[in-house]
């Protein structure tokens, strides 16, 4: 049997469910990007507003690209399971915060008459870094972008997320209707200026005057978006089943940890996340360069070296006692960039990290993390790099983290085996990998080529070339944990 409103009350005690009535819930919100990221996360901390009597603000929320999430959960009356993992426990809590699902290109229309409903006060988005068609490097709008050029010549059938808000701002200004608030919840650095930024850019191309007044009237507050969610396995779906006696076709899984911390500027109103452990302040930037270069920045290095060594998790990787002796220096690289937030200790920060990522409960594949490497890269290890060289330290940690992108991105594995290597920037990762790694000099060259990722700075900088060279030239020559083992002090003999 089925998840669904009509089989609620099978559920056992154990398993937490909407207490509200969910039929009294209006949506306030419109969320772009229905991945497990935005289901475990924002969803969840609404699913608490909602709880509390905030019933104003229901999610009506849109996948911009499959039909996949939409037709799991549509004949479960939009509800699904979050099952919360460490060590052995597994909590499990349905939700019901989303009350209406769209796919924008089956019918961009409903979406767009969503986000003009007056009631929509907020439209939220995690649809990750490549679907902001930004230039990874700048954060300016890609405007030879094909998906940018199709929104331009037909503003009225979008397809970007950039699309949508522009059209929907649009439309909004044209009626009287207050504009919504837009909050960016990926992991981009200023998230907010930059949205500001590439959506008013292409509202700019079309209507100057409508540029103008989205960059100087919506608001775009920036956020720190914290949540541990790797992509929903078979196995889970099993386990999950299990606890609830229910099938879910499409739950999510994550880790305990859950953090949101918000610029508190909502003119059209917001709900009262704060119940649910979210933090608003003015200032969002100390917390994001912190999560972005220790956490992410961390995960990504561990990503394509760990992949490179053979570990298939997370977990796996950061408790080769190898690798964690790695962690520990690559931290030690990061911390001097980053001004501690108020409250946090950094020592502390990357503790919890060290144990967020050895969670063996979660299987969350290196292979995910090293996806669309060329969007992360700068704003998770290049801006750290760029840090370091401007106080004139070293980075031997960092610039491995960048080799191991550069040799996972090769697209074949130690063993000779071929990496499914997934990036927006493919043809060029081609065509630089294409002539071979023998020459490592060469082939870092080549990589380093792609202004994108790397800009125009770091290149000419001869201390980070010839830092990337080193390393991936150690990279190639004895492998990744070796190279790894080296740089961290310990041998890459021990156990694994
Ligand atoms: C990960 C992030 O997939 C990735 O690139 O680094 O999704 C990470 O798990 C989250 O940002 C944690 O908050």
């Amino acid at each position: 049997m089925r998840l669904s409103a009509a089989t609620l009350h099978r559920l056992p005690a154990s398993v937490a469910r909407p207490g509200y009535p969910r039929e009294a819930v209006t949506p306030g919100i419109v969320h772009l990007g229905l991945g497990a990221f935005h289901r475990a996360h924002q969803a969840v901390m609404t699913e608490a507003v909602l709880a509390a009597g905030g019933t104003r603000w229901g999610i009506v929320a849109a996948s911009l690209r499959s039909p996949a999430t939409r037709d799991a959960l549509a004949p479960q009356d939009a509800l699904y399971t979050v099952a919360v993992r460490e060590g052995d426990d597994q909590r499990l809590q349905v939700i019901g915060a989303i009350r209406a699902l769209h796919v924008a290109p089956e019918d961009p229309e409903a979406l767009l008459r969503a986000m003009c409903h007056p009631a929509v006060r907020i439209v939220t988005l995690t649809v990750t870094e490549k679907a902001y068609c930004h230039d990874p490097a700048t954060g300016a709008l890609d405007e030879a972008h094909p998906e940018i050029r199709h929104d331009l010549a037909e503003p009225g059938r979008p397809r970007t997320a950039a699309g949508f808000l522009v059209e929907a701002l649009r439309r909004r200004r044209a009626a009287g209707i207050a504009a919504f608030t837009v909050l960016c919840c990926d992991n981009l650095p200023a998230n907010g200026h930059l949205l500001r930024r590439i959506t008013s850019r292409l509202a700019a191309l079309g209507d100057p005057g409508l540029g103008a007044w989205i960059a100087d009237e919506v608001a775009f507050p920036c956020t720190m978006v914290d949540r541990i969610v790797p992509a929903t396995t078979d196995e889970d779906r099993r386990r999950i089943a299990a606890g609830l006696g229910l099938r879910d076709a499409w739950p999510v899984v994550c880790e305990p940890y859950s953090q949101w911390v918000i610029e508190d500027r909502f003119p059209a109103g917001r709900p009262d996340w704060e119940r649910a452990g979210a933090t608003f302040t003015d200032d969002v930037a100390p917390f994001e360069l912190m999560k972005l270069r220790m956490l992410n920045g961390a995960h990504s290095a561990l990503a394509y070296l760990g992949y490179l060594a053979g570990h298939e998790t997370v977990a796996e990787a950061a408790s080769d006692p190898v690798f964690s002796a790695f962690l520990a220096r690559l931290w030690h690289e990061i911390m001097p960039t980053v001004p501690a937030p108020r409250g946090v200790d950094l020592g502390d920060y990357a503790a919890r990290l060290l144990d967020r990522f050895r969670n063996a409960a979660l299987r969350h594949r290196t292979a995910q993390i090293a996806m669309d490497g060329s969007q992360k890269l700068p704003q998770r290890l290049l801006g750290t790099i760029r840090d370091a060289l401007a106080a004139g330290r070293s980075f031997p940690c960092l610039a491995l983290g960048v080799a191991g992108w550069m040799r996972y991105v090769a697209g074949v594995d130690e063993r000779g085996r071929p990496i499914d290597v997934r990036d927006p920037l493919l043809p060029a990762l081609q065509a630089a990998s294409a002539p071979g790694l023998h020459d490592a000099r060469a082939f870092a060259s080549r990589l380093l080529g792609i202004e994108a990722v790397f800009g125009r700075d770091l290149p000419r900088d001869g201390r980070f070339r010839s830092a990337i060279e080193q390393a991936l030239a150690r990279l190639v020559g004895e492998g990744a944990r070796a190279a790894v083992a080296a740089l961290a002090g310990t041998a890459a003999a021990g156990p694994r």
